[in-house]
C-alpha cells in the first residue's frame, strides 16, 4: 500500500509542472525533501515523448546515478503542458519490467515439435532475409503486410515501401477512429485528426458521446476539459454508463446503447425545427440543409423515446442547452467509435450537428491546426506496386481513406477473397493483433496461411507466440525515434533520446532496418548511418539541430496559422461541393443516405447482456497490463453488474464469474462481479486488455478477463471497413454455485 502511494506522489508532483532547467531542478530539489537529491548524486534528465499511448505527451526522463528515477512533463509541451498522466508517469515500468523480450528468438522443429530458439540477430536478419526474398520472386513484394502502431515504424514503413508494398496498415483505423474521421472528411472535408482539433478548453457546452475522458485519459484533452468546468461549461453525457464524465455532467442520459443515432436525429430535429441554428453560418458554409430539414422531419423527441428510453423533455432541453452555448458547443466527434456497424453515419449526424451549431472553426469548437512537415531524404522512387490493399475487396468500402487492418487480415486468411494477390508475410511491429483485431481465431487462421511472420516487440506479447522471428526492440526510454510532429494550435516538435543505453540484446528499430536492408538490396532508401546522423538532418530543416533539441525537448516553431473563423470570412471546403455538407451528394451517388437514417440493432436473446468495453486510467489497451508500476495500481479488471442485474442472477460483489457469449464462446479467465448502479441494467461493461494468456508475461497472466476473445457479430461499417464490436451479447457462468438465472 505504501509503494503505491509514493509511487503516485512522485506523478503528483510531476502534475505541479517541474522546471526543466537542471539548475532550477537542483535548486527546487534542494529546498524539498521530497525530492531526494543528496550533495553529490549525479543527475541526467534526457527529452523524450511518452510511448505510453497515442498522445505522445513530451518530458523529461530523469537518471539519478545512472539508475532510473522517474519520468515528468515537459512544461513547454502542449500536449501534457508540463504534466503527465498515471500511465505516461508509469513508463520507467516498461524500461524495469524482468519479463521484457531480451534477445531475438527463433522458431524452430524440434524432436517434440517447434519451439523457440534464442538466436544472434545475424541469424536472425539471415533468417528473414532468406524468407522476404522468396516472397519478393515468387509472388511479389505486394504479398508483405506491415501491422504497426507507434512512431517506432517509422523506418520499417519505408523498408515495406522499398520493397514494393503498400499495405501498411494499423488496428487505429478500422477498429478505432477511422468512421469519424471519414464522416468529417464527407462532411468538412478534414478530419479532426490526433491529438483531436476539439477546443474544449473554451467550450461552453461539451457534449460527450460515449467518450469517457477522464477514463480515456489522453492527458491534453482531460487537462481542457477539466479547465472548461472550471470555467462553468455545461457538460452533457450520453453513456449507458455513469461513466467518469457523467459525474462532472449537468445532463447524464444513460442511453440505451446501440441507439445514439436516434438521439443525434432528435436533436437535429429539434435544433432545425425550432430555429435554434446559426443561420447565417449555415447559410454561408452549407449545403443540402432542405434535403437535411425534410429527412428528419419525421425525428421527433416523441419518436426517439421507445428508442433511446431518453425523455423527449430531456431530449429537447439538452438540444436547446446546445443552442444556447453555440458556436462555443462541441459535440465531441469520439475516438473509439467502432461500435455498431453504421459507425461512419453516427459520425455523420456528430458532424452534421457542429455544422448545425456554427462549431466548426470557431472558438470552443474545432480550432484549425498547424503542423510541422519534414521532407523525407532523397532516395530512390519506391516501386510502384501491382495491387493493394483496396484491390482486396475492390467494390467494397468505397469512403475508406485508409488501408484496413482486419481486411488484410481477412484477406490472409481467406486467400480465395482475391487468389491472384496474396499475402504471404507479415511484419507486424508494436501492434498485439491477438487483442487489437476482433475474431482472434481468423488472426490465427491468417497467420497459418503465411511464409513469415515476424514480430517487433519490446515484451513477449501474445502474437509474438504466433511469430517465426521475434525481434526484441528496447523500450523508448533507451532509443531515439523520429520527431514529434503531431498537429495542434501551434507548431511543435519533440525529441525522444535515450535515457539508458538498451538492456539485454534489445535494440532500436532504426538498427534492425539497417541491417535488413541490405540484405533485402534496400540499402539505398537508407542514406544514413545512425538515428543521430538521421535525426540533425531532420532538424536542420526547421533551423534546429539534435543539439539543440537534447537541450530543450520541445520547440515551438513559427508559422501557426488562425485557429478560428474570422468574422463573415469566406472559406472553401475540400468537399465536392466546396461546402460543408450536410447532405452527402458523394454518399447518394455511391448507394448510401446521404443524411443519416436510424435503422435498429440486434437486441441481446433473453437472458443475455450487452458487452460494453472502455478504458481505464491505470492502463494503455492490452500493451501496460504487464507493466510492474502500473499492474500495482491495477491488475484485473471486472465486470461492471447492475444491482438489479446482480439480484436476478444472486450475484455477489467481488464472485468470480466467467462469462458465455451467444455463440457459445467461455472466456478463458473468470471476471470479478462489480455490483454497481452506475450501469443500465440491460449491459455489461469491462475495461479492455486484460485476461492474458502469455504464461511469460507473469503479472498479467490469467488476471481479469478479455473482452475480445468473446467478441461476436461483428458488423462492418459498409463505408468504410470498420469491425464494429458491440454487437456482443454475454450470460453468465456460474459454476461454483450453479445459481440459474429467476
Ligand atoms: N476488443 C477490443 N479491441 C480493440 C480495442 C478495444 O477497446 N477492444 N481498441 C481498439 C483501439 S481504439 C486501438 S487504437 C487499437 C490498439 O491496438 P494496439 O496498439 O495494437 O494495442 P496493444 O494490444 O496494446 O498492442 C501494442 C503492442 O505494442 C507493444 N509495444 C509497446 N511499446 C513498444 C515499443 O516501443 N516498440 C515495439 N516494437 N512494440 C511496443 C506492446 O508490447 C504490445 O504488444 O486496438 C483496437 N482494438
Ligand atoms: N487510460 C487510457 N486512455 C486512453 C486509451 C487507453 O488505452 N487508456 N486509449 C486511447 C485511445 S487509442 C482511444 S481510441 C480512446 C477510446 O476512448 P473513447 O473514444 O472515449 O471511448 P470508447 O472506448 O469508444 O467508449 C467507451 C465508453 O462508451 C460507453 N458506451 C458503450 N456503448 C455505448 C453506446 O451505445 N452509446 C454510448 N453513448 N456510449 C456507449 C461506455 O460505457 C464507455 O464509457 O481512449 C484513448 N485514451
Ligand atoms: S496521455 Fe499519458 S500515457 Fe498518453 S502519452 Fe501522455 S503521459 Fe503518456
Ligand atoms: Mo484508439
Amino acid at each position: 500500500m505504501n509503494n503505491r502511494r509514493s509511487f503516485l506522489k512522485i506523478g503528483a508532483l510531476g502534475l505541479g509542472g517541474l522546471a526543466v532547467a537542471p539548475t532550477l531542478m537542483r535548486r527546487r530539489a534542494d529546498a524539498s525533501a521530497t525530492f531526494p537529491v543528496q550533495p553529490g548524486d549525479s543527475v541526467t534528465m534526457t527529452p523524450t515523448y511518452c510511448e505510453i499511448c497515442f498522445w505522445q505527451c513530451a518530458g523529461w526522463t530523469f537518471t539519478k546515478n545512472g539508475r532510473p528515477w522517474k519520468i515528468v512533463g515537459n512544461p513547454d509541451d502542449r500536449h501534457s503542458n508540463g504534466r503527465f498522466c498515471t500511465r505516461g508517469t508509469g513508463g520507467m515500468g516498461a524500461y524495469t519490467d524482468p519479463d521484457r523480450l531480451r534477445t531475438p528468438l527463433l522458431r524452430v522443429e524440434g524432436p517434440d515439435g517447434q519451439h523457440f530458439r534464442e538466436a544472434t540477430w545475424e541469424e536472425a536478419f539471415d533468417y528473414i532475409a532468406e524468407k522476404l526474398n522468396h516472397v519478393r520472386s515468387t509472388y511479389g513484394g505486394e504479398s508483405l503486410a506491415m501491422f504497426s502502431h507507434g512512431n517506432g515504424a517509422t523506418h520499417f514503413k519505408t523498408l515495406t515501401k522499398a520493397f514494393g508494398s503498400a499495405n501498411i496498415t494499423a488496428p487505429s483505423y478500422a477498429q478505432c477512429r477511422g468512421p469519424r474521421d471519414d464522416a468529417f472528411l464527407l462532411t468538412f472535408g478534414e478530419t479532426v485528426g490526433s491529438p483531436e482539433r476539439t477546443d474544449i478548453e473554451n467550450s461552453r457546452c461539451l457534449v460527450l458521446i460515449g467518450s469517457h475522458i477522464g477514463e480515456n485519459l489522453h492527458n491534453g484533452q482531460v487537462q481542457e476539459m477539466a479547465t472548461a468546468i472550471e470555467r462553468g461549461a455545461e457538460i452533457i453525457v450520453v453513456d449507458p454508463r455513469f461513466s467518469v464524465a457523467a459525474s462532472k455532467a449537468k445532463h447524464w442520459l444513460p442511453i440505451k446503447p446501440s441507439t445514439d443515432l436516434a438521439l443525434l436525429l432528435a436533436w437535429i430535429h429539434v435544433i432545425v425545427e425550432e430555429g435554434l441554428y446559426d443561420r447565417e453560418y449555415v447559410d454561408r458554409y452549407t449545403t443540402g440543409f432542405d434535403q437535411l430539414k425534410a429527412a428528419v422531419a419525421s425525428n421527433t423527441p416523441e419518436w426517439a423515446y421507445p428508442i433511446t428510453t431518453l425523455h423527449p423533455d430531456v431530449i429537447r432541453e439538452t438540444a436547446r442547452t446546445m443552442a444556447r452555448n453555440a458556436p462555443a458547443t462541441l459535440v465531441h466527434p469520439g475516438r473509439h467509435v467502432t461500435w455498431y456497424g453504421d459507425d461512419t453515419q453516427r459520425s455523420r449526424a456528430v458532424a452534421i450537428l457542429n455544422a448545425l451549431l456554427g462549431s466548426w472553426g470557431r472558438k470552443g469548437g474545432f480550432y484549425f491546426p498547424s503542423e510541422v512537415a519534414f521532407e523525407d531524404e532523397p532516395h530512390p522512387p519506391y516501386p510502384k506496386p501491382r495491387w493493394t490493399w483496396a484491390d482486396l475487396a475492390p467494390d467494397a468500402y468505397p469512403f475508406a481513406s485508409s488501408s484496413i487492418a482486419s481486411l488484410i487480415r481477412d484477406a490472409t486468411a481467406d486467400p480465395s477473397m482475391a487468389p491472384d494477390k496474396p499475402i504471404k508475410a507479415w511484419l507486424v511491429y508494436g501492434s498485439n493483433l491477438i487483442y487489437a483485431l476482433p475474431e482472434p481465431e481468423k488472426t490465427i487462421q491468417a497467420i497459418q496461411n503465411l511464409d513469415l511472420l515476424v514480430a517487433v516487440d519490446i515484451q513477449p506479447a501474445e502474437i509474438c507466440g504466433w511469430a517465426d522471428v521475434v525481434l526484441p526492440e528496447c523500450t523508448y526510454l533507451e532509443r531515439y525515434d523520429d520527431i514529434r510532429t503531431s498537429p495542434g494550435r501551434v507548431r511543435q516538435i519533440a525529441l525522444r533520446a535515450p535515457a539508458f543505453e538498451p538492456s539485454f540484446d534489445t535494440k532500436p528499430a532504426a538498427w534492425m532496418v539497417k541491417q535488413l536492408a541490405p540484405r533485402l538490396g534496400l540499402e539505398a532508401w537508407f542514406p544514413w548511418n545512425d538515428m543521430e546522423e538521421w535525426l540533425d538532418r531532420r532538424l536542420a530543416q526547421v533551423g534546429s539541430s539534435l543539439e539543440e533539441m537534447r537541450r530543450i525537448g520541445v520547440k515551438t516553431l513559427d508559422g501557426e496559422g488562425p485557429l478560428y473563423l474570422a468574422e463573415g470570412e469566406a472559406m472553401e471546403f475540400n468537399t465536392p461541393s466546396g461546402r460543408i455538407e450536410l447532405a452527402s451528394e458523394q454518399l447518394a451517388a455511391a448507394g448510401f443516405d446521404a443524411v443519416p437514417r436510424y435503422t435498429p440493432h440486434d437486441e441481446p436473446p433473453p437472458g443475455y447482456y450487452r458487452l460494453l468495453s472502455g478504458r481505464s486510467p491505470a492502463h494503455t489497451f492490452a500493451r501496460t497490463i504487464n507493466n510492474p508500476l502500473l499492474n500495482e495500481i491495477q491488475s484485473e479488471n471486472d465486470l461492471w453488474v447492475n444491482t438489479v442485474t446482480a439480484e436476478d442472477w444472486g450475484l455477489k460483489n467481488g464472485q468470480e464469474v466467467r462469462l458465455r457469449n451467444s455463440a457459445g464462446r467461455i472466456s478463458t479467465f473468470p471476471i470479478r462481479v462489480r455490483v454497481t448502479e452506475r450501469i443500465r441494467p440491460d449491459s455489461l461493461y469491462m475495461v479492455h486488455g486484460f485476461g492474458h494468456t502469455e504464461k511469460l508475461l507473469t503479472k498479467a497472466f490469467g488476471r481479469g478477463a478479455d473482452d475480445n476473445e468473446l467478441i461476436e457479430n461483428v458488423k462492418i461499417d459498409p463505408l468504410m471497413g470498420a469491425t464494429a464490436r458491440r454487437n456482443t451479447f454475454v450470460t453468465f457462468e456460474i459454476e461454483e454455485t450453479g445459481v440459474e438465472a429467476v
